[in-house]
């Protein structure tokens, strides 16, 4: 009898374990509690039609009928026949869907979707159609994410077709199951035992991405190990190409660009050698033969010491245009990336992927596509755009966002990425003319680019809640949903993330997204303020440590981006400093080199400005900066107390993880606040103004805080 107690509270506790420890991401399918809503549901979904049979319309209805059993209490009937109360998921070209009038306004692609509620006989019924079977998986996640957001499924008209071709996940995962940047524990990829043993979680990652259009996996690090390339590997990655297939996920792998000489055992890789030319048509034409979908190649090129065709004197579009040469056959692409910097280049480092990149604009093949970070040094806490996405008008470029947060509290903070995110898409460039987004030049409207991309560097790990932070999954959500339309705004997101992943009560909602749509600004703010950037800790990125100098690589150190000195602050980038603003078409050109004009997000970045120099509040820079700093920190302390408010109305496990993660967040604020206001204190040599507590702790103290064993790098010793 106790043994049955017991083993029967086990059970609960272990239920409930798994209903809330974030392993179902913004998948959780929670009964739905609105009584109208379920009546209004339950008569529209009464039974399903599905014209066809294959393994990705078995993991439509697989998905449809977990989400309304979870939801609504039944699985709706399959049946041949249509009546009032049926979802017909059929694509555009099946007989079924030609007997009904479906408007289709202009075209929907492969991945586009259309969700109508027709009338078929005078029957009241919902359409999803496509022109895939992908299509309508993605369609059937939409059905599903508005009764999970408690939408009214009735007058649905919803037409949609993702704004960019392919949406990508990075992994910078290693073939020894760490990840670089990873703050989510190891690999998903568990290559060791791959082919063999495959694990549900890469089923449910699957899942996820299909849920949110994300329609392409870059398995392997950018610093890339040529390994993945022999064939024992291959296996293990037509094993995860085939999971991923129904889902509409293709696999894409980084080339390690001196491969042929590791494992071809050629005598070099010049890409312009006629029998390494050879090698890369063969091992593609091998890579297909084990994954006939195979995407193509990310490369890392000439970058912090990978290997690259400038080994040879070639230059980055001979490098591309290799591989591409060997991809075209069999449709694959290369993404080549953009993040290039060389320490023996004596040039501002923000300026020189343009210097590198532009002269090459129009040189490369049509199968490639050119990688660009959002800004021009690398994922900042906040960066004006990159300059190439001004000049680049005869080579598509995709975009590349950071989702994982080295730059940004790593998983110990809540940082919201979505306004990041759409603070670069939605700037202009002027690259031709007023209204040139950063958007529209990916997206490929402004100069009529079809092969379109975006990519995000994955936060995804072996946790169990996949991204260490139960509010990192927001970044992973927020990513796709703006690949699939960037034109959705950061609070429409996170209202639906928050909707699926926590509650569907308004209040909850509402401050829950406030919470997250203040939470960038705010570690803005006690980070780097003002347009200040890599200011961070030494090689694992984590703390502050705006002291770092004299280290091997100018362009690895703090100074070298602050330049601090007793008369002021910022990296004079106008025509007195290294004129990185010249990169920039005019209109915004004259904007960031005006002192008056600069947006004061990006003062420092662009200005060295005097201590005492006035800024917008009236405040000399120093006071505006202490202020800064000061704000951030307790805005962390304001996001502990709108947490706390949220106890009887988020579940015990997450509300507890949340609240203890938000008060390391504050001790870290308060660390990055002191230890920074401290350090640019002994060059401005004036007091931290009235009002603002000083640190408890001198600097000494923050400069002698070391983390050898900071995650997401191999430790160096
Ligand atoms: O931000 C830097 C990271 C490196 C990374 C590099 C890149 C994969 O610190 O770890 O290398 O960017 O984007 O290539």
């Amino acid at each position: 009898m106790f043994r049955s107690i017991f083993l029967a509270w086990l059970c609960i506790c272990s239920l409930s374990a798994q209903a809330e420890d974030g392993y179902q991401l913004w998948l959780r399918y929670e009964p739905i509690q609105n009584a109208t809503l379920i009546k209004q549901y339950k008569n529209t979904i009464r039974t399903i039609v599905l014209a066809g049979e294959s393994p990705t319309l078995r993991i439509l209805q697989q998905e449809l009928n977990t989400g309304i059993k979870s939801m609504l209490g039944y699985v709706p009937a399959v049946s041949n026949t249509i009546g009032t109360g049926t979802v017909i998921i059929a694509p555009l070209q099946a007989a079924i869907v030609k007997q009904i009038s479906v408007s289709v306004a202009g075209e929907i692609g492969l991945e586009g979707y259309i969700i109508q509620s027709v009338k078929v006989n005078n029957k009241p019924v919902v359409l999803i159609t496509g022109n895939t079977d992908v299509a309508l998986l993605y369609g059937t996640f939409h059905l599903l994410r508005l009764m999970q957001t408690e939408q009214p499924l009735q007058n649905l008209k919803i037409q949609t077709a993702p704004r960019f071709n392919v949406r990508v996940l990075n992994h910078w995962d290693n073939l020894d199951g760490t990840v670089e940047r990873g703050y989510a524990g190891f690999s998903l990829w568990n290559w060791h035992k791959l082919p063999g043993y495959t694990d549900q979680r890469y089923i449910d990652y699957a899942r996820a991405n299909a849920s949110i259009g994300i329609n392409g996996t870059v398995l392997t690090n950018v610093n890339a190990n040529a390994w993945v390339l022999t064939p024992a590997y291959l296996q293990k990655v037509a094993a995860l190409a085939t999971i991923f297939r129904p889902y509409g996920i293709r696999v894409y792998l980084t080339a390690r660009f001196s491969a042929p000489i590791e494992i071809g055992k050629l005598p070099t890789a010049d890409p312009l050698n006629e029998s390494v030319k050879q090698w890369w048509k063969d091992k593609v034409a091998e890579i297909y033969q084990y994954v006939p979908d195979f995407g193509g190649f990310v490369v890392k090129a000439n970058s912090e010491g990978q290997p690259g065709p400038q080994n040879y004197n070639r230059t980055h579009a001979d490098g591309a245009n290799v591989l591409a040469d060997a991809l075209e056959l069999h449709g694959g692409i290369v993404m080549w990336r953009a993040f290039v910097y060389d320490d023996k280049v004596p040039d501002d480092r923000a300026k020189q992927a343009y210097t590198e990149f532009k002269p090459l604009d129009g040189k490369f093949k049509s199968n490639v596509i050119v990688q660009v970070k959002n800004g021009p040094i690398d994922f900042q806490p906040r960066e004006p755009f990159h300059p190439l996405f001004g000049a680049m008008k005869a080579t598509p470029l995709m975009m590349e966002f950071q989702i994982t947060q080295e730059y940004l509290g790593q998983s110990t903070n809540l940082v919201y990425l979505a306004n990041l995110f759409k603070e670069c898409l939605d700037t202009d460039t002027h690259q031709i003319g007023e209204g040139s987004t950063v958007a529209k030049v990916v997206d490929g409207t402004l100069t009529h680019q079809k092969l379109t991309a975006i990519a995000g560097v994955a936060n995804i790990g072996t946790d169990r809640n996949w991204c260490g932070h139960p509010f990192a999954q927001a970044n992973w959500y927020a990513y796709g949903r703006l690949a699939w339309n960037h034109q959705l705004s950061s609070t429409e997101i996170a209202e639906e993330w928050i909707r699926m992943t926590y509650s569907n009560q308004p209040d909850v909602v509402s401050r829950i997204a406030t919470m997250m749509n203040n939470s960038w600004e705010t570690l803005v703010n006690y980070m780097t303020p003002l347009g200040l950037h890599h200011i961070m800790g030494w090689s694992h990125h984590y703390g502050p440590a705006p002291w770092i100098k004299d280290k091997h690589r100018a362009d690895w150190t703090s100074v070298y981006y602050h330049r601090a000195d007793s008369l002021g602050i910022g990296f004079d980038r106008t025509a007195t400093g290294s004129n990185a603003v010249a990169q920039y078409a005019a209109p915004v050109q004259q904007i960031f080199a005006s002192r008056a004009q600069c947006p004061e997000k990006f003062l420092l970045w662009f200005h060295h400005v005097g201590w005492n120099e006035k800024v917008k509040s009236g405040r000399t820079l120093w006071a505006e900066l202490c202020h800064r700093y000061y704000q951030g920190a307790d805005a962390v302390k304001d996001l502990q107390q709108r947490w706390e408010t949220l106890y009887a109305h988020v579940d015990p496990d997450r509300f507890h993880q949340v609240k203890q993660l938000l008060a390391i967040q504050y001790d870290e604020a308060v660390g990055w606040r002191n230890a920074c206001v401290l350090y640019f204190q002994t060059f401005s040599k004036q007091p931290i103004p009235t009002g603002l507590p000083a640190p408890e702790k001198p600097l000494s103290y923050y400069m002698s805080l070391e983390f050898p064993y900071a995650p997401g790098i191999k430790p160096q010793w």
